[in-house]
């Protein structure tokens, strides 16, 4: 079972339009910060945020019960003028706990009032999470082929493909930056991960390196997923038999 917590900004768009005009870079500065502390409170509690749209966070909350939240929220509060509401969703897979999670803020069932905290009451089940942690194979002499604006392009296309090939299959990607995403995922095997980088050599000539972590928590799942690939790049360069997919589970 896995658990998220999508945070939304309440009422941006009508605040935003009280700025004037010359508010774009005030908004960046604002979301910047808000993911930064977003990540710092949540990744001391073994969690994992991930930069999905500015003014809305996925964080995987394995384990962080509704009293966890709330302590987050009033740190919040202390630095941010704007209020989030947190929406807590369990399933048993990414897309099912996201569902569940925005059913939950719909509906307005909350589990803290006070604090704009959403969700159904959390259950207790045996919590697994999976990361695939998915790099570009060589990503630096591509670069230095094209010019950086057509590297980000190539970049966003590898991401809706990514994003468009593993929805059906119930997991959830991230851009995390550089040449870097990664898929929140539960259980999905290396034959459907295989048919992926297939789709991405043909269509586009390239590899993906892919490290898996499984573990009980967000933060944990993704240091394993990169040590995953790390090793991948470490038999690469040992000159061992090419290996694309690795996993490890804690
Ligand atoms: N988010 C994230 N970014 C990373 C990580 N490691 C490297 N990067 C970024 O990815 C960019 C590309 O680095 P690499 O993937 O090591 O370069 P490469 O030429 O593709 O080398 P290989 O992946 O080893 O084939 C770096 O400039 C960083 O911006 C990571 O663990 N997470
Ligand atoms: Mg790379």
């Amino acid at each position: 079972m896995i658990q998220l917590t999508i945070i939304k900004i309440t009422g941006y768009g009508p605040w935003t339009l009280t700025l004037g005009s010359d508010r774009e870079h005030r908004l960046q500065i604002l979301q910047a910060s808000l993911y930064k502390e977003i990540q710092n409170l949540f990744s001391e509690r073994n969690c994992l945020a991930f930069p999905n749209r500015f003014d809305e966070i996925f964080v995987i909350t394995n384990g962080l019960s509704v009293v966890d939240h709330i302590e987050i929220q009033k740190e919040l509060a202390k630095s941010f003028q704007l209020s989030v509401s947190m929406s807590i969703g369990q399933g048993k897979t990414p897309y099912e706990a996201n569902l569940n999670a925005d059913k939950s803020r719909r509906s307005k069932i909350t589990l803290d009032k006070e604090h704009n905290i959403f969700g159904m009451p959390l259950q207790k089940g045996e919590d697994l999470v999976q990361i695939i942690h998915m790099d570009v194979d060589g990503s630096t002499s591509i670069s230095a082929n094209h010019s950086p604006y057509e590297v980000s392009s190539l970049i966003l296309r590898l991401y809706s493909e990514m994003s468009e090939f593993f929805l059906p299959r119930n997991s959830l990607t991230f851009f995390m930056g550089g040449d870097n995403f990664m898929i929140v995922s539960s259980g999905i095997d290396k034959e459907n991960i295989a048919k992926f980088l297939d789709l991405v050599k043909q269509r586009h000539g390239l590899s993906f390196n892919c490290g898996i972590g499984t573990a009980k928590t967000g933060r944990n799942a993704a240091k394993l997923a990169t040590k995953s690939l790390d090793k991948i790049r470490e038999l690469r360069e040992s000159g061992t038999k090419e290996q694309r997919i690795l996993e490890l589970t804690c």
